[in-house]
């Protein structure tokens, strides 16, 4: 039996700057840890090897923390005489890392032969890389072959249409026969082929909000038929989440509950709100949300699309009347003083009842446009 890790697009080293400070925090501890996660995993259950299909880096010049850090874990697999294999994807295509007991496949197709498997793979030779992966060698013995890419699958390549992340096709890596085809380069998790031997194991931690749901890497056997587990790296997820607000009683007690109710540990979620509140709410809306982040830790993020709900709906409302009175006694007076362009008090009294809804309309969102 063969049996190895399966990883890709780490991007270790990002700095996750689109969220706040304690959040970005964070989240480089939790991108730390998951990999020290998974090299324990990798040594305690002795597995044969760790591969990593490209973008391991999320830039090739990494700073000498972050070097430090990666370098001395990947080291305890090589001290543990765990191998690793790695190509480079167009994030790191240039990396200088020190890592002399890793092997580290050209950008020429490699094939690395040991005693119980062979690896067949190739780098990225530039950040974009027009080449299509070659036609892949055939080998007629019973090892496992394990080939290791960054590469974008294409469902057709043609010469003028060539994605510029050194593209094949499922076609052409099914033909190689090969027992298990590790690749990198898709953040989501796919499976591709007539035997399932195909796989992005998808970003090893989120990068972005917009990559939901677990992450982590592929553990892969090959005995006479190969089994392949996903393990999540780590417990943090992103996801997306959507809160109906409802406007009425106990708005303030009632809107906090609901939304830190959403709050799950290891979770940080970016809720989108929704629904018709009357002015009066949208105002305090701000300061709610700020204290639900405060309980959570900072783990929400809130996309605010509530909607000042219809002005036969709060025109009931004892605030809204007084304010719409004063408004309209102002509004007249000033009229029956100075006269507008012309336009006598009378006239604009007619014409103010048929279009009063709209009036009113207008001056309840220009008082409270400033809320965001
Ligand atoms: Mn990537």
């Amino acid at each position: 039996m063969v049996r190895f890790f399966h990883l890709a697009d780490y991007h270790f080293g990002l700095e996750f700057e689109s969220h706040n400070a304690s959040l970005r925090q964070f989240l480089r501890q939790s991108m730390r840890q998951a990999f020290v996660d998974m090299i324990d995993r990798a040594i305690a259950e002795k597995v044969d090897a760790v591969l990593i299909a490209g973008d391991l880096l999320d830039d090739s010049s990494i700073d000498p923390r972050n070097e430090i850090f990666l370098i001395r874990q990947l080291r305890r697999l090589a001290d543990q005489m765990i191998d690793i294999y790695l190509v480079r994807g167009n994030h790191d295509v240039t990396h200088r890392l020190p890592m002399p007991f890793a092997h580290i496949l050209s950008s020429e197709l490699d094939i690395i032969e040991r005693p119980r498997y062979r690896i067949v793979g190739q780098s990225f030779d530039q950040q974009f890389d027009l080449r299509t992966i070659e036609e892949l060698p055939v080998f007629d013995d019973d090892k496992p072959t394990i080939g290791l890419f960054h590469s974008q699958i294409a469902p057709q390549i043609e010469a003028d249409n060539r994605s510029s992340y050194l593209a094949t096709s499922v076609a052409e890596l099914e033909a190689a026969g090969y027992d298990y085809l590790a690749l990198g380069h898709v953040h989501e998790r796919a499976s591709y082929g007539q035997n399932k031997q195909i796989h992005y194991p998808g970003s090893f931690f989120p990068t972005s909000r917009s990559e939901l749901g677990p992450r982590g890497y592929l553990d892969v056997r090959i005995t006479d038929k190969l089994t392949v587990r996903f393990i999540p790296s780590s417990q943090l997820q992103f996801a997306r989440l959507e809160a109906v607000l409802e406007s009425g009683d106990n708005f303030r007690v009632r809107t906090y509950e609901q939304l830190l109710a959403m709050h799950r540990p290891h979770q940080i979620a970016q809720i989108r709100l929704e629904g018709f509140l009357i002015p009066e709410e949208l105002k305090d809306l701000p300061e709610i949300l700020r204290l639900v982040r405060e309980e959570a830790d900072q783990m929400i993020e809130f996309l605010d699309h509530t909607q000042m709900a219809p002005l036969s709906d709060i025109t009931q409302n004892p605030f809204f009347l007084e304010l719409l009175s004063d408004f309209d006694d102002k509004l007249f007076g000033q009229i029956d003083q100075t006269g507008l362009h012309g336009v006598s008090g009378q006239e604009y009294r007619l014409w103010y009842a048929k279009n009063k809804d709209h009036v009113r309309r207008l001056l309840l969102e220009s008082f409270y446009r400033g809320r965001q």
